[in-house]
């Protein structure tokens, strides 16, 4: 396992990437570039700066999160093949840089989605929050104006005021697309690059939906054990693999987390992990949660265990973290308690292998 830790780069992110060197067992950095826009092509120039600032500080550079898929794919409209082009190019660039894993989601027109940005726990730390009841009450024009307003000035990946200025117009397009046609969407897509990214050695490791089920009657896929494995094998090739998300799959409590890593670790479609806690308290209500087991609704050694056990190698990354001690940074993306996590799941990682000596 290579434990990573997610940075916004020089421009959008108030942590250095010393800070990052410090959290002890730190190994590597996963990030992107942030200032090119969804559908455009990574210049490699601008790959190998970000490559070298990384490595100039002690960390490793060979996981992007995310590549992010432009609309038309996920839509299926004529122009994706323009933009399917792009991101075959944007694949040789980050093989010709030494990447080797690559994050993306499918998700039409939101990224991940909360109700909250700040819920005050009872220590007085703050979490990201959502409750399905809330959602179903809101406009997502009015969503979409809270999630920039509570962002404390940074830009949200996946929220992009570019991304979602069409958004009426975004709505109108996906009328029609039910699962099955995000389906044909994303095998389209896979069945273009999964080849280009194998010849590449980048192993695609597509994010699950966040949460894992429908939105505003949009549609979503990567939400299940059943639709993971129809993903992978759409292109039934290695390189077409998943980024284990316990927080997002998990927040749907029919997903049984160690159970997932198991089958497809087993199966060698795991390329990354994101290790996070969530605490639910029904079904489509939950919090985050810092991430002891204790703290929310996982066994976080289990799923530690379910990772070593198939043998994983590939980067892990604590995920979302609450805010505290009087941190100000990007909701979910503080350095103290995703840094706390890190170490908590080392710590969990040590004392497995040292079990199984
Ligand atoms: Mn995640």
């Amino acid at each position: 396992m290579i434990m990573s830790f997610r940075w916004y780069g020089r421009n959008s992110d108030n942590i250095s990437l010393q800070d990052i060197r410090q959290i002890p067992g730190m190994k590597g950095v996963v990030t992107a570039l942030f200032d090119i826009p969804v559908g455009e092509v990574w210049p490699l120039d601008k790959i190998l700066a970000v490559k070298k600032d990384i490595e100039d500080n002690g960390l490793l550079f060979n996981t992007i999160e995310s590549v992010n898929i432009h609309e038309d794919i996920k839509l299926g409209i004529p122009s994706r093949d323009k933009y399917i082009e792009n991101y075959i190019t944007t694949l040789k660039n980050l093989g010709q840089a030494g990447i080797k894993v690559v994050c993306y989601n499918f998700m039409p027109v939101f990224d991940w989605t909360r109700t909250e940005l700040a819920k005050v726990l009872p220590d007085g730390s703050t979490v990201l929050s959502y409750n399905q009841k809330v959602l179903e009450n809101l406009d997502p024009n009015t969503m979409v104006e809270d999630m920039v307003k509570g962002s404390n000035g940074f830009e949200m990946a996946g929220w992009e005021k570019s991304r979602l200025k069409e958004l009426k117009h975004l709505f109108e397009a996906y009328k029609d697309i039910d699962e099955e046609r995000l389906f044909d969407h994303l095998k389209y897509f896979l069945e273009a690059i999964i080849p280009v990214a194998a010849k590449n050695d980048i192993k695609m490791a597509i994010h699950p939906d966040d949460p894992p089920w429908s939105v505003f009657g949009l549609p979503r896929i990567t939400t299940c054990k059943k639709n993971l494995e129809r993903i992978v094998k759409l292109v039934d090739n290695p390189y077409n693999g998943l980024t284990l998300c316990s927080g997002s799959l998990g927040a749907n409590p029919d997903n049984d987390i160690p159970s997932i890593v198991r089958y497809f670790g087993k199966m060698g479609r795991i390329h990354f992990g994101h290790v996070r806690n969530i605490k639910i308290h029904e079904r489509g209500v939950f919090d985050e949660a810092s991430h002891n087991s204790e703290d929310g609704s996982f066994d976080m050694y289990e799923i530690m265990k379910a990772f070593y056990d198939v043998g994983f190698e590939g980067p892990v990354r604590p995920d979302h973290g609450r805010m505290i001690w009087g941190e100000k940074g990007r909701p979910g993306y503080g350095l103290y308690d995703r840094a706390l996590g890190a170490v908590y799941l080392n710590g969990l990682w040590e004392a497995i292998i040292k079990a199984n000596r």
